[in-house]
C-alpha cells in the first residue's frame, strides 16, 4: 500500500490536488471534509452535530472522524492506498491513524505539505464561498478561525511526521499544475 497524507491550511489546494492524483496513482481518496458534507446534506445525526461546529469554523470531534476514517480503511482494506486529505488534524488523530494502518500492516508512507501565506488562503476561500456558498467559506470571521484552529492544534501534527524523516514541503503558491507536477516528483519516488 501507498499511504499519503495531503496536510495543509484550509484553501491551501488539498482537495484540488488529490482530485488530480487519486487519476495517476489509483488511490482511495478520503476526505474527512467531504464525507461530513455528505452527512450533512443528508441531515443525519452525525451532520447535524458536524454542521454547528463546520460552520462555526471549528474541528469535528476527534472520535466522529477517526470511526469515520477507520469504517472506510476497513471496507477498502485490499485497495492500493490512501490519499488522506484533511487528516489527521489533531495530534490524536494522527495516533489513531497509525493504528487503523497497523492492523493492516501498513502505514504512512510521506505527508505533503502545502505552504500558502494566510491572505492568499483568505483571497482563495472568499473566491470559493462566492462561486460555491460553502456555508464556512462565505464569512471572513469564520475563514480566520479555521486558519488559527489549523496553527494551534493542526500545524503541530505536521512534527509528528518530521522526527520520522516522512514530511515534505511544497510550495502551494505555484500554478495548480506545478504544485501537482511537484507533489507526483516527491511521490513517485514511494511507488515501487
Ligand atoms: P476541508 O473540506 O478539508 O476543506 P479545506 O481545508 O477548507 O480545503 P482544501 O485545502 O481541501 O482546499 P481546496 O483544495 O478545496 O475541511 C472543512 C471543514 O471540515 C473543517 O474546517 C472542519 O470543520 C471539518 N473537518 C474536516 N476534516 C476534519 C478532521 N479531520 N477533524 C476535524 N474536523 C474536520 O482549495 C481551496 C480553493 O483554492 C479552491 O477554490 C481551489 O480552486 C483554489 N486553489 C487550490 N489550489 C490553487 C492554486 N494552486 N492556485 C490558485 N487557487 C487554488
Amino acid at each position: 500500500m501507498l499511504n499519503i497524507v495531503l496536510f495543509g491550511p484550509p484553501g491551501s489546494g488539498k482537495g484540488t490536488q488529490s482530485e488530480h492524483l487519486i487519476k495517476q496513482f489509483e488511490l482511495i481518496h478520503l476526505s474527512t471534509g467531504d464525507i461530513l458534507r455528505v452527512e450533512i446534506a443528508a441531515q443525519t445525526e452525525l451532520g447535524v452535530e458536524a454542521q454547528k461546529r463546520m460552520d462555526k469554523g471549528e474541528l469535528v470531534p476527534d472520535e466522529v472522524v477517526i470511526s469515520m476514517i477507520s469504517k472506510i480503511i476497513e471496507k477498502n482494506k485490499n485497495a492500493k492506498g490512501f490519499i488522506f486529505d484533511g487528516f489527521p488534524r489533531t495530534q490524536a488523530q494522527a495516533e489513531a491513524l497509525d493504528e487503523m494502518l497497523l492492523v493492516h500492516s501498513t502505514k504512512v508512507d510521506l505527508l505533503v505539505m502545502l505552504d500558502v501565506d494566510e491572505e492568499v488562503l483568505k483571497k482563495r476561500l472568499i473566491l470559493r464561498g462566492e462561486k460555491s456558498g460553502r456555508a464556512d467559506d462565505v464569512n471572513i470571521e469564520i475563514i480566520t478561525n479555521r486558519i488559527n484552529v489549523y496553527r494551534s492544534l493542526t500545524k503541530p501534527v505536521s512534527k509528528y511526521y518530521k522526527k520520522q524523516g516522512k514530511s515534505f514541503p511544497i510550495n502551494g503558491m505555484q500554478t495548480e499544475a506545478e504544485v501537482y507536477s511537484d507533489i507526483s516528483h516527491v511521490m513517485r519516488k514511494f511507488v515501487k
